[in-house]
């Protein structure tokens, strides 16, 4: 007698040979995962998804990747042994199709958590939250305090990054495509205000706070925040096949909030760590 006799009579055998390959599939699940953090080490860094938006991420003339988005994803990946992160500057509406197709491991750019979004990626607990601003011209000469209020003024154009959250938020206000005009990069957008290409410039305010300063320009004021906007946090972002190395960096995260460390790397940076533990993912990523 051979078990595999015995054993094929006392059991179905399809459903034990189902079961198996039930079992290998999801044994295997968790290591494929766990792969992708132990691929990081071995290739000794990560590859990370940037838009170059200060404060939130900045590329030096030097090349040196710094802002906030960087210091602390550096922070938490060498606490996983991935030693070093190499940026690659990307517009916002590239960052999740790249992060799909294996250009980038993670992204931490301030990309605000929305429902869409974490439907489409896996993000950690929240990280780095604003409002929203929008420059123009000194005195606010058409009165523009909100996205409805350049919908409803057909003469108000308003520029923002592509595939980003003030471009989704003008548009579902009303303004019409060809009045939202996308911009490639904050200095290319003070330019286009100035030259009176377009009459509002939305980015979150530590973004266009860090611009205005920059530009030193007494023609140009902040309408800070964008009436009936939300608080935006956004978190870093990872495939979502990739949910052991997120509940990982999760791990350290929360860590480094509990110690301090959280605090040390983002407040300079004009954050506010408070807020940040102030809300959770779930929240975010559920909000109407
Ligand atoms: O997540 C976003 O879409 C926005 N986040 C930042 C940091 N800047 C502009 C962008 O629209």
């Amino acid at each position: 007698m051979t078990i595999g006799d015995d054993f094929r009579t006392a059991v179905p055998y399809r459903a034990l040979l189902l079961g198996l390959a039930a079992g290998l599939v999801l044994a295997s699940a968790p290591v494929r995962a766990q792969d992708t953090l132990q691929q990081l080490r071995d290739q000794g860094f990560a590859r990370l998804a940037i838009a170059n938006e200060p404060p939130w991420t900045q590329v030096g003339s030097d090349g040196k990747v710094s802002g906030a988005g960087p210091d602390l994803a550096r922070a938490v990946l060498k606490k996983l042994g991935v030693d070093d992160v190499q940026a690659s500057v990307s517009e916002y509406g590239a960052m999740i199709p790249g992060l799909q197709a294996h250009r980038f491991d993670l992204i931490d750019a301030g990309l605000f958590m929305k429902p869409e979004r974490c439907r489409a990626v896996v993000y950690s607990e929240p990280d780095l939250c604003d409002a929203e601003s929008m420059a123009v011209k000194k005195g606010n000469p058409l009165g523009l305090q909100s996205y409805s209020d350049i919908a409803k003024n057909p003469k108000a154009r308003v520029g923002a990054p592509g595939g980003s959250s003030e471009e989704r938020l003008a548009l579902t206000a009303g303004v019409p495509r060809d009045r939202v005009i996308v911009v490639p990069d904050g200095p290319s957008g003070i330019k286009m205000l100035q030259d009176d290409r377009i009459d509002a410039y939305s980015l979150p305010v530590l973004s266009i706070n860090d611009l205005l300063k920059k530009a030193n320009d007494p023609d140009l004021e902040a309408v800070s925040p964008v009436q009936g906007t939300p608080l935006s946090c956004a978190g870093a972002a990872f495939r979502k096949q990739d949910v052991a190395l997120r509940d990982a960096y999760d791990k350290v995260l929360a860590e480094m909030k509990q110690s301090g460390e959280f605090t040390k790397i983002i407040e300079p940076y004009g954050f506010s760590a408070k807020l940040a533990m102030s809300t959770t993912r779930e929240k975010l990523c559920n909000a109407q």
